[in-house]
């Protein structure tokens, strides 16, 4: 059986509005409207927090929302800026693992199923990655913790601003009961309208339907409101960049003291790696032997082959010469890892950049 999968959403506050705010202290604490000129039919991208409290949203034109807040500041996007920030946001987010799935400048899906970061716990991974956001720009960001993208998305939004929403398993079917169909991702305001005048406003309403009611009423959507409304949904979070590396690692519990025990974990991370390698269809020339020591001391000791490396033993024999470049077996070790990385398309990548340099 499949591990149950731990999956954040990242959403940023007030994004673009934000960024003014943080760059222009004058905006601060001010309804701000970040979007084009009234007088010219334009619209709104985005608001302040302190121009919602007026009705006003996105993708409302600026005209009507200068006549709900006529004391609202009206600037135009830079997203020159606001694309610099999200770089930072999504470095951050590959701290903790390949899988992310970036859905627009300011939101993501992140698979932590299998990051050891904070012993493995995504509430901690998202309150951090927060933190760090906040350091790096400034920015507040909202989380949303849970087993799938559905939940996970919806919880982002529970707490907004600065807030982090965790729906465990045994959570999650009673939460879509109770959850109102406006909130439920993938239902627009035609939807909601529809289903509201079929009497159906929240999770529990839908789930009293049956498949071929709801086949009836929605036609093709059918099957994910039948899954929605039990909160259950498979959908893989989709990685957009390509793979640069795979490694495995191991903290342990009391730090190694015998190069015997050494061996046999680089041995089993190996195997790991292998394994993965085979599964994702990958090979690289390159292995790189990272090994942390009893005082936190880190080192990473790297080699690169001229052939491709994917074989059990053809690893392994390059992290026996990495080995000996390293205090393994005179000093005590608290965490071994391995990595392969350089993939056969990347090296020829390289090298068809290498020759249109000539
Ligand atoms: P959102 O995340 O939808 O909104 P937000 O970040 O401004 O506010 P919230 O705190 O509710 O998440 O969108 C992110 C940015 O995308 C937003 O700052 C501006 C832009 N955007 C548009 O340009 N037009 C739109 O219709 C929407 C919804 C967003
Ligand atoms: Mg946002």
């Amino acid at each position: 059986m499949k591990p149950q999968r731990k999956i954040i959403h990242i959403d940023m506050d007030a994004f673009f509005a934000a960024v003014e705010q943080r760059d222009f202290p004058q905006y601060r604490g001010k309804p701000l409207i970040v979007g084009g000129s009234p007088d010219k039919r334009g619209v709104v991208a985005t608001c302040s927090y302190e121009a919602r409290k007026f009705g006003v949203h996105s993708a409302m034109s600026s005209a009507r929302a200068f006549k709900l807040c006529p004391q609202a500041i009206v600037v135009s996007p830079r997203f020159e800026v606001y694309r610099q920030a999200s770089e930072i946001i999504r470095s951050i987010f590959y701290q903790y693992t390949e899988l992310v799935e970036p859905l627009s400048l300011d939101e993501a899906y992140l698979d932590l199923t299998h990051c050891s970061e904070c012993d493995g716990s995504a509430t901690l991974i998202a309150q951090e990655i927060k933190e760090k956001i906040y350091k790096a720009t400034g920015l507040t960001a909202s989380a949303g913790v849970s087993y799938n993208k559905f939940l996970a998305k919806v919880a982002s939004d529970m707490n907004k601003p600065d807030g982090i929403t965790v729906i465990r398993p045994e959570q999650g079917e009673r939460f879509v009961e109770t959850l109102v169909v406006g909130k439920f991702y993938g239902i627009g305001k035609a939807t909601e309208a529809r289903m509201h005048a079929l009497g159906i406003k929240t999770g529990a309403d839908i789930k009293r339907l049956k498949m071929h009611e709801l086949q009836t009423a929605f036609g093709n959507s059918a099957n994910y409101y039948f899954n929605i409304c039990r909160a259950i949904d498979q959908r893989e979070v989709i990685a957009c960049r390509e793979r640069k590396s795979l490694g495995c690692e191991t903290t342990y519990e009391n730090d190694l003291n015998n190069i015997n025990d050494m061996k046999q974990s680089l041995t089993q991370l190996i195997e790991k790696v292998c394994r993965e390698l085979k599964e994702k269809e990958l090979a690289g020339y390159t292995i790189t032997l990272k090994v942390k020591y009893d005082n936190f001391e880190q080192i990473t000791r790297s080699k690169t082959e001229t052939r491709l490396l994917f074989t059990e033993r053809d690893i392994q024999e390059v992290v026996n010469i990495l080995l000996q470049r390293t205090d393994v077996g005179h000093r005590k070790v608290r965490l071994l890892g391995i990595t392969v990385s350089n993939f056969a398309d990347s090296q020829a990548e390289n090298e068809m950049q290498q020759l249109t340099l000539f």
